[in-house]
């Protein structure tokens, strides 16, 4: 009985999986937004500090895939100040850092749901 339970809920799932619009519109619309850094992926984090006068953002970071980085704590410059405006320290976040003649820039910030 149990093996059976489990199957149709397999079956369930997938299903759930192939008719969500979610799952489907996502990626499109990931590909219209950003078609510069297609080849770059946004890195996780979480905000510790945020200096809006000089537009600086400490980040508690994740590996760092094309930028050759480790997890670790750091600063990072905002491209623009603005992006600064929509997190606050403690905040899980998604991002998009580029070295910028070696300078680590963000230029892009999204808060993680
Ligand atoms: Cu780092």
């Amino acid at each position: 009985m149990k093996k059976i339970v489990g199957i149709a809920a397999a079956a369930l799932l997938g299903a759930t999986t192939l008719m969500s619009p979610g799952s489907l519109a996502q990626p499109a619309m990931n590909h219209g937004a950003m078609p510069m850094t297609a080849e770059q992926a946004l890195s996780d984090g979480e905000v510790r500090k945020i200096d809006k006068e000089t537009g600086k953002i400490t980040i508690k970071h994740g590996p760092i895939k094309h930028l050759d980085m480790p997890p670790m704590s750091m600063v990072f410059t905002a491209k623009d100040r603005t992006l600064l405006d929509k997190v606050k320290a403690g905040d899980k976040i998604r991002f998009m850092a580029v070295d910028e003649g070696g300078k680590l820039v963000v230029t892009d910030i999204q808060l993680a749901k």
